[in-house]
C-alpha cells in the first residue's frame, strides 16, 4: 500500500493544534507523531513546513445540475466536484429531488445515476421531499436504508417545492420515528408570494426587490414555526441557508431550552448584501438566491459571525447553485431570464470552490474565529451533523486521508479567470484573501498540488450516511 508522509506542518482539528507529521497508508491516516519521534519511510513526502494541515472541507449543501426556474444549475457533478476539490472541499452532500407525483426513491435513483462515475470527491445525498403523502412517508424509511438520513422540506416556493404545515408536521413525526433529520428551507412563501406580486404590479422589477420582498421577518417567522413543529414531533431540525438575525434568535432560544435544533449559514450571507443586488446593468441578478442576501445596515452579518463563534450556528455550507449571467454554452439563458422581472431570475449562486478559502480568510485571517473553530464549522460539525464522522471531518488515526495544506502567509485574489466552476462570474471578483491552498488530498490521493490537478471523474465514491451525531 502506498505510504505518504505530510511533514513539518501544523495539524489543526476542531479540538487540537499540534506540530505533527501525518502518515497515510492507502486511503487512511494511520499515524500522527511529533516530527522527531518517528522514522517513517514513505513513497511520497509532502513538505508542509510553515503551513497548516487541515481536514478536507465538507460542504453539506450543494445543488449540482438542479432543475430550477426554467433552467438547470450550470455545474454538473463532474465540473462541480472538480471545482470543489480545487477549493479544498473533499466531500459534498447534494440534494436529490422528488418530482411531484412521482416516488421519492425514483428521484434518489435519478440523482445517483447523475453522480455515479462523475465525481472527483466523495458524495452523499439528502432528499428533497416535494410531495408529502402516505407513500412518501414510507419511502423515508426505505431511503434511510440507502444512507440518506436527512430530508429537506420547503416552507417557500408555493406550487413548486412547498409543503403545507400539516405535511411538514407529518414528515417530522416520521423523522422522529426513524431517526432522520428534517432540513428546512424556512421562509414564509405564502406571504412572500403576495409581496412579490404587489412589487411587480408597482413596476418594482429590479433584482434588489428580490430581497425587499423576502423581509427578515418572513425568515424569522418560518424558523419559529418549524422549531415549534419539530419540538412537538420530537425530531432533529436543521435550518438551511440562514441569513436573518431574526431567524438566528429563534435557533438560539430553541438551543437554550435544550432542543435538537441546528442551523447553517453560507459565505454569501457573511460577505454580500444589498449593495451587490443594486449593481447596475442587471448585474445584481448574480446575487439573487433564497434566502436572500440582506441589508448590511441591519447587522445580520455581524450576528451570523457571532452565532458561529458561540455555536448558535454550527455549519457553513454553500447552497452552491450556479447560473450564468450571460448565456451558458449548453444551457442558454440563465440569470437573464429575469430581465425586467426579478421573480423570473433563477435563484442561486456559485460558491463550492470558494467556501474553504473565504471562510479561512474571514475567520482566521480577519480574527473572527479561532483556527479550531474554523475547522469545526467547515469540516467537523458538518460531518457530525450528517453522520459521516470520523471517516470525514477530522485528521485522526482511521479517518479518510482527506487533507488540505494551506499556506497562511500567502495571499490570493479571487477571480473568475482562475476558478473552475462552470459559471461565468464569481460573487467575490477581485477580493484578496489571506491563505493559499497548496495541496488537496482525498482518500490518500493528491487531487491538487501546487496549481496542478491530478483528480479524475469517478474517483469520488458514494457515502451512505448514519444519523445525526450532534444530538443533545
Ligand atoms: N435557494 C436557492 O438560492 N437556490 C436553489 C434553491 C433554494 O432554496
Ligand atoms: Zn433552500
Ligand atoms: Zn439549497
Amino acid at each position: 500500500m502506498a505510504r505518504t508522509v505530510i511533514k513539518g506542518g501544523t495539524v489543526v482539528t476542531a479540538t487540537e493544534t499540534m506540530e505533527a507529521d501525518v502518515l497515510i497508508e492507502g486511503e487512511k491516516v494511520v499515524a500522527l507523531a511529533a516530527p522527531d519521534a518517528h522514522d517513517w519511510t514513505a513513497d511520497e513526502v509532502i513538505d508542509a513546513t510553515g503551513k497548516y494541515v487541515f481536514p478536507g472541507g465538507v460542504d453539506v449543501h450543494t445543488h449540482m445540475e438542479l432543475p430550477f426556474g426554467g433552467t438547470y444549475a450550470s455545474d454538473d457533478f463532474e465540473s462541480g466536484t472538480r471545482a470543489a476539490a480545487w477549493g479544498g472541499t473533499t466531500t459534498i452532500i447534494d440534494f436529490a429531488v422528488q418530482t411531484i407525483g412521482e416516488s421519492m426513491v425514483a428521484g434518489y435513483e435519478e440523482w445517483m445515476a447523475k453522480a455515479e462515475g462523475r465525481c472527483a470527491i466523495d458524495y452523499g445525498f439528502h432528499m428533497i421531499v416535494s410531495d408529502v403523502n402516505e407513500a412518501t412517508l414510507k419511502e423515508m424509511d426505505v431511503l434511510m436504508g440507502e444512507g440518506v438520513t436527512s430530508f429537506k422540506l420547503f416552507m417557500a416556493y408555493p406550487g413548486v417545492l412547498y409543503s403545507d404545515d400539516g405535511q411538514i408536521f407529518m414528515a417530522m413525526q416520521k423523522a422522529a420515528e426513524n431517526g432522520s433529520t428534517i432540513m428546512m428551507h424556512a421562509e414564509n412563501g405564502i406571504v412572500i408570494d403576495v409581496l412579490r406580486e404587489q412589487a411587480i404590479a408597482r413596476g418594482e422589477t429590479d433584482p434588489i426587490y428580490h430581497s425587499i420582498t423576502r423581509p427578515p421577518v418572513t425568515e424569522g417567522e418560518a424558523t419559529h414555526r418549524a422549531i415549534v413543529y419539530a419540538e412537538l414531533a420530537g425530531c432533529p431540525l436543521y435550518v438551511v441557508h440562514m441569513s436573518a438575525k431574526e431567524a438566528l434568535e429563534e435557533i438560539k432560544a430553541a438551543r437554550d431550552r435544550g432542543s435538537n435544533v441546528f442551523a447553517e449559514t453560507c459565505p454569501q450571507y457573511l460577505y454580500l448584501g444589498w449593495d451587490n443586488l443594486r449593481e447596475p446593468n442587471f448585474e445584481g441578478a448574480k446575487y439573487v438566491c433564497s434566502t436572500p442576501v440582506r441589508n448590511w445596515e441591519e447587522g445580520h452579518q455581524e450576528a451570523l459571525w457571532q452565532g458561529l463563534a458561540t455555536d448558535d450556528l454550527q455549519v457553513i455550507s454553500t447552497d452552491h447553485c450556479p447560473f450564468c449571467f450571460n448565456d451558458h454554452p449548453r444551457l442558454g439563458t440563465q440569470k437573464k431570464l429575469g430581465l425586467g422581472d426579478f421573480t423570473k431570475i433563477p435563484n442561486g449562486l456559485p460558491g463550492v470552490e470558494e467556501r474553504f478559502g473565504l471562510i479561512y480568510h474571514g475567520s482566521v485571517g480577519e480574527g473572527r474565529l479561532s483556527l479550531n473553530r474554523f475547522v469545526e464549522v467547515v469540516a467537523t460539525a458538518p460531518a457530525k451533523m450528517f453522520g459521516i464522522f470520523p471517516k470525514k471531518g477530522t485528521i485522526a488515526v482511521g479517518s479518510d486521508a482527506d487533507i488540505v495544506v494551506l499556506d497562511p502567509n500567502a495571499t490570493r485574489t479571487i477571480t473568475v479567470a482562475e476558478h473552475h466552476m462552470d459559471v461565468d462570474y464569481t460573487c467575490y471578483e477581485g477580493k484578496e484573501v489571506q491563505g493559499r491552498i497548496d495541496v488537496v488530498m482525498a482518500r490518500g490521493k493528491v487531487l491538487v498540488s501546487d496549481g496542478e490537478y491530478h483528480g479524475y471523474a469517478g474517483y469520488g465514491q458514494y457515502l451512505p450516511r448514519g444519523t445525526c451525531q450532534l444530538l443533545i
